[in-house]
């Protein structure tokens, strides 16, 4: 597949040169690009996403949960291709086992990509911090998972347990109840299915394979917005129909911060 096209992909699905450089290019990110205040590209993402729970911001339960986390994926982007600019920031299709080759897919958990999908990342990930251990003093002070470890939320092939895309698509006609489907998807897949660090939102952007799961989220977001039966979900007016006038006004004051300007929000 065209690498350099700028189109997103199933990760499991590009060529393993191009994992290859997309990992490379995510440990660049946090080990040879930094800010004027010695932070690093990758720490700077976290800790924007961390801090986006403080200072009154809520992109976690209110509607800007997509919106907001749309931003800082199309972010992390554009912070890839500073490494590599042929690199576009695909996807892990959560219909399908990170662990499996099942369908002709690559593995996504191995020492030569993603790291373990059990314990303490490791591998390529090693030096990845988290500061969960020194916040909540229980000695996870490096990124880990626990993938898929329940029957209760793993189906028999090893995948989550969780809806078909064409069904979280056809979930609602508005955005207000859409979003709450894909909302839903999102949490079980993320706080349920790969759990670790990835299990708390307050500690889940440590992981680069956050970004990959969000990358998801996002796609389905575009595939409903961008249904050709439904026109009212792209134009402005309509594009956030069900939402109260609350909700909405809460959207258009915090959609984007801190990146707008105009709050405190740190960094
Ligand atoms: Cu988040």
């Amino acid at each position: 597949m065209p690498l350099g096209d700028g189109i997103r992909r199933d990760i499991s699905k590009v060529s393993p040169l191009e994992r290859n450089r997309f990992i490379d290019a995510i440990v660049k990110l946090d080990t040879t690009k930094f800010y004027p205040d010695g932070v690093s590209y990758w720490d700077k993402q976290e800790a924007i996403h961390k801090n986006a729970h403080f200072h009154g911001v809520d992109v976690h339960v209110g509607p800007a949960f997509i919106p907001w986390h749309r931003v800082i994926v199309n972010r992390l982007e554009q912070l890839l291709r500073e490494v590599d600019p042929e690199l576009s920031l695909h996807y892990w299709d959560w219909t399908t086992d990170p662990r499996s080759t099942f369908g002709g897919r690559a593995v996504l958990f191995t020492p030569q990509f993603m790291g373990n999908s059990n314990g303490n990342a490791g591998h390529l990930l090693d030096f990845f911090e988290s500061t969960e251990g020194e916040e909540l003093g229980n000695g996870h002070d490096k990124i880990w998972r626990s993938v898929g470890l329940s029957p209760d939320v793993t189906r028999p092939n090893g995948a989550p347990k969780i809806d078909s895309d064409a069904v979280i698509l056809a979930a609602g006609s508005n955005f207000a109840t859409f979003a709450k489907k894909l909302k839903e998807a999102h949490d079980f897949v993320a706080h349920s299915y790969i759990g670790g660090t990835i299990e708390k939102p307050h500690y889940s952007f440590h992981d680069p394979f956050v970004f990959l799961l969000h990358s998801n989220l996002d796609r389905l977001w575009a595939k409903w917005q961008t249904d050709p039966a439904h026109p009212e979900r792209l134009s402005p007016s309509t594009a956030y129909n069900g939402l109260s006038p609350g909700e909405l006004t809460t959207l258009a004051t915090e959609n984007v911060e801190p990146w707008a300007g105009g709050t405190n929000l740190e960094p």
